[in-house]
Formats: C-alpha cells, structure tokens, sequence
C-alpha cells in the first residue's frame, strides 16, 4: 500500500487547489501613446474643437484623469521617465539632445523578464538602440508623417503610407503573431500630432472649411508676468516657419507617389494664395495661421482617434477586451493658441498637464473622473504592480492601481515636483523647477534670470497673473518654497545654477553656449527685436480680446 504522510497529503491538495481555483490570468497592457496630444483636443476632456469618438468610448468604459502632470515637458525626457520611472536628473535624459542609457534598469525589461511578451511600435525618439522588447519597429529620430523608414529589430525596413496608419498596422499585425500563451505588453507610440502637423486628406476634408473658436487668451500680451514669457520663442505670430503653415513643402516630399503628391496639392494648394490677401495684416496674419494650424493639427488627432478605434475593435474581435488593460497618454501636452503659442516645455497647464485615460475592465469603474494627482513617472510601476511584478525601491513614482480601483491611498502625494531643461535651445523657453499641489503653482525660472511666479488656479485658471509678489498670497508662496525644497531633498535633485543676465544681453562674442539651432536661424536677432516689441505692446493698451 503506498503510504503517503499527512504534510505530504495536505501539500498535495493545496497544490492541487490552486491550480484548479488559479488566479485571474495576468493582464495584458496596451499602452497607445501619442507626440504632443493636447487635452483640449480631446472631446471627452470638453474640446470645443474637435471631435474624438475613440478616445471617448475609452473614457467612457474606463477612468479619465484630470491632473496628469508630466515632469518635464519634453518628447524625449518623457519618454525616458516612463521607462525607468526615474525623473531625468536620475535616467540622465534630460533635453532633446541627450542620449538615453538603455543599459539602466527599464520597465518593459523587468516585465520580459516575467514572462511577458513585449513590444514597441512607432516612435522611440530615445536616441538609443531598442532594448527590453521581443519585437521592435521604430521610427529612426522623430519620423516623417509620409512613407517612413522604420528599424525593425535591428534592421532598417522602408514602408510607403501614413505613418499613423503604418504604426497601427504593424502594432495589430504583431498582436496577430504574437504567442497566445504569453500576456503581453505592446507600445503602440504615434508620431502624431507632433510639428509640423502634416495631414492625410481623408482626415482634412472634415476641417477643410471649419472656423475654429480663439482661446480666449490668444491675444496675450505678457503683461503681469516676467521675462521668461517675454523672451520665449514660440508664438503663433512670430515663430511660424513655412513648414508649419505649409507655404513650404513637406518632409520626404521627394519620396511622395504620385497620388500623394496630388493628395497634398488638394489640401495645401490654396494657402499661397490665401496667404496673399493676409500677409501685409499682422492680425489677419495671425489668425489666418492659427485657423490654419488648428486644421492641421486636428486631422493629424483624428487619424489618432481612429487609429485608437482600430485598436479598441482588435481587442473586441479578438476576446482581448476583459483581460487587456489600455491605457491611453501623450507624452505632455501642448499649446493650441493659448497665450498666443504653439509647442509645450512651461510649466503651465497646457503642457504640463497630458491626457491620461484607462480602461481596466472589473477594476476601473466606467465612466469614472479622476483629479487625483497622478504623473508620467507612475506610469512604470503601475505597469509592473498590474503584472504582478515587484517596484525597485528606488523608482520614484508611485504605482496608481489603487486610484484606479477608486481607492486612493491616505498618504498618496499632494504636490508634485517639476523641472525643465532645454535652454537655450528651439523655443528659447528658460529653465524652470517648481511644484503643484492641485491649487497652486509656484514656478522659480533660472539659469539665465531669477524670476519666481505663483499661480492660483482656482482664482485663474489660465495663469494669467503672477501672484508671487502680492501679499495676500505670502503664506502660499512660503508654504511652497519649503515644499519645493523638501521636494528636492527627497528626489536628490542637485543644486541650481542662477545669474541674472539675459541670454539676449550678451555681446554676440562672449555669449555662453551658443547651440547650433540658435545660429541657423537667427533667433536672436528675430527674438531681440519680437522681445522689444512686446515690452511696448504692455506699455499699451493691455492684453486684447481673442477675436
Ligand atoms: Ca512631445
């Protein structure tokens, strides 16, 4: 007779118990990332512009989030916190000109390690080889909108078509190959609706004839706030270039077919013409670009939203809607007018806010709107916790699986730290730190100035009015300060540099750091002369009305 002992038996059962009661399988991730996504260009986030019935079926079934806050507005630097759920003073990647160590530890790295199938679609924009991902199809740099060439694995791989759809493509051409055994986690990263905004004509022929209502602080003229929103670079008005309002001919245009050629002629053909009858009227000019780049903009956000459509159907048909969790973000947000401006990098809410959206069927409730406050650098532990995979205790964000489930910790954060790099550089925004607690803002500009602004969203929402300097606000601005640095003291941030002088004030010859962007085209003398402009603009009439 065989005789089993009875710790034997009772480990037998258990084992046995378990693999008939097992847990739900692990989720699968879907993360559809996208390049300078405004929220305001999102019909679930109360677009006034456009209309985005994708992303509003995800907000629909899943939870929207109102504070996303990323910590530091930039494409690449984005992109490196959410690999290594590290700010860019730790991962190293801290302006567009850097380079990112893949060789640090990475999120998708730890999940493949877990038995996760990963891969990554689109833009990578890390200026590094790809690691950490069983396949990988990148754009090489920022990517052109047409006909792109793309590094599949290691190999350079030509494709003919709209990005957009090319990324979608392959992103469903993988889920179709991958092995079913496995959970997975794919990246699907658009290059879309980065600069310069280049439209397919089956997505501008809906905003061809639209007129777009103004940001009602189009008009803004500084006045009220200091020098860092004086001597940036990156108004409607004055830093337009031919590519961006499409005087001037696309990227590859060489490698165009025939039929995208005439494709392009019939949604651009008419702007020089168009551009005649305004260019001599600097506010005809003006609003003549903005309409203009509103229409761009928005068709390159609607070929995203079907994209994202495509996406959320794969899933239905394919009985991977339950167990996959999606998630949708931009990499920052962006200025659609407000301010007068184009691009991100400020903290102010346009680009410092990103959209964020997750469906996570049987956890997220439908539906649900959530203003806890929440970053990009949450991204990869949330990732690993839904996996099941242990944090690094020296990531420094926090997963949100919790919030998802509509149960916010006690002791989540009430502020969150920011910094921003990049000067001087395209845009000539200058180097700021500050931090957010949901209300106020307090933002300290350096490097080239030393200039404090403080922001109480509540009673302005637009930012419009620097309170740092009114008494009323002298208890915020001390509480903040110490929250600031006890901000640093934690995240290990290293010490600031300041001086005073302006960029724009040094002698041609003794100026610092003088970046190749800034002598090609001759910022400087276009900024110095835009920068004396505006200090007489303040001296006039104040800010007017948005047309
Ligand atoms: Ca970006």
């Amino acid at each position: 007779m065989l005789r089993i002992s009875f710790p034997c038996m009772v480990l037998t059962l258990l084992c046995s118990a378990s693999v008939f009661s097992a847990e739900p399988p692990r989720p699968n991730i879907l993360f559809i990332f996208t390049d300078d996504h405004a929220y305001q260009a999102i019909s679930a986030y109360g677009s006034n512009r456009n209309e985005t019935p994708n992303l509003d079926r995800l907000a629909k079934e899943g939870m929207r989030f109102t504070n996303c806050c990323v910590t530091n507005s930039l494409c690449g630097p984005s992109r490196a916190v959410i690999q290594t759920g590290k700010y860019s003073h730790i991962n190293g990647f801290k302006t567009n000109e850097d380079k990112f160590n893949i060789d640090q530890p990475t999120f998708p790295r730890m999940l493949q390690k877990a038995g996760y199938q990963t891969a990554v679609v689109g833009k990578w924009h890390l200026e590094c080889e790809v690691k950490g991902y069983d396949y990988s199809e990148v754009l090489i740099g920022q990517g052109p909108y047409y006909n792109p060439e793309m590094i599949r694995n290691g190999e350079k791989v030509k494709h003919m078509g709209h990005t957009t759809e090319i990324i979608t493509d392959l992103s469903i051409e993988w889920l179709n190959k991958r092995d079913k055994s496995k959970p997975f986690m794919l990246m699907t990263q658009h290059k879309a609706p980065h600069r310069s905004w280049e439209a397919y004509p089956k997505y501008y022929e809906k905003f061809k004839d639209r007129v777009f209502p103004y940001p009602h602080n189009f008009n803004d003229d500084y006045s009220g706030r200091g020098r860092a929103v004086l001597e940036q670079d990156m108004t409607i008005a004055d830093t337009f270039h031919e590519r961006d309002t499409k005087l001037g001919l696309p990227g590859g245009w060489n490698g165009f077919t025939p039929e995208q050629k005439a494709g392009w002629e019939k949604m651009y053909g008419n702007r020089k013409a168009e551009y005649e009858k305004v260019k001599d009227d600097p506010v005809a000019l003006k609003n003549w670009k903005y309409q203009n780049y509103m229409k761009d903009y928005l068709s390159c956000v609607d070929a995203v939203d079907d994209s994202i459509g495509r996406l959320l159907q794969y899933l239905d048909d394919n009985d991977l809607t339950k167990n996959t969790v999606v998630v949708y973000a931009s990499d920052q947000g962006f200025f659609l007018g407000e301010h007068g401006w184009f691009d991100k990098r400020f903290m102010y809410n346009e680009s410092f806010k990103t959209p964020l959206i997750v469906r996570w069927s049987g956890h997220t409730k439908p539906g649900s709107v959530n203003d806890t406050l929440v970053s990009n650098l949450d991204f990869p532990e949330t990732f690993l916790e839904m996996a099941g995979v242990p944090i690094p205790a020296d990531m420094q964000g926090r997963s949100i699986v919790p919030v998802l489930q509509g149960k916010t910790p006690a002791d989540w954060r009430t502020s969150i730290y920011y910094h921003y790099y990049e000067f001087p550089a395209e845009h000539m925004v200058k180097k700021h730190e500050g931090v957010y607690d949901g209300r106020f803002k307090l933002i300290h500009f350096y490097d080239d100035i030393d200039e404090w602004e403080l922001y109480d969203l509540e009673k302005d929402p637009n930012e419009m009015r620097n309170a740092f300097a009114d008494a009323q606000y002298a208890k915020e601005v001390d509480r903040l300060k110490v929250e600031l640095e006890r901000q640093k003291t934690v995240l290990k941030v290293p010490p600031i540099e300041v001086n005073t002088r302006s960029f724009l004030d040094y002698p041609e010859e003794t100026r610092p750091r003088l970046p190749q962007y800034v002598q090609r085209s001759n910022l400087l003398e276009r900024l110095t002369k835009t920068v004396g402009e505006r200090k007489k603009a303040i001296q006039g009439t104040g800010n007017s009305p948005a047309p």
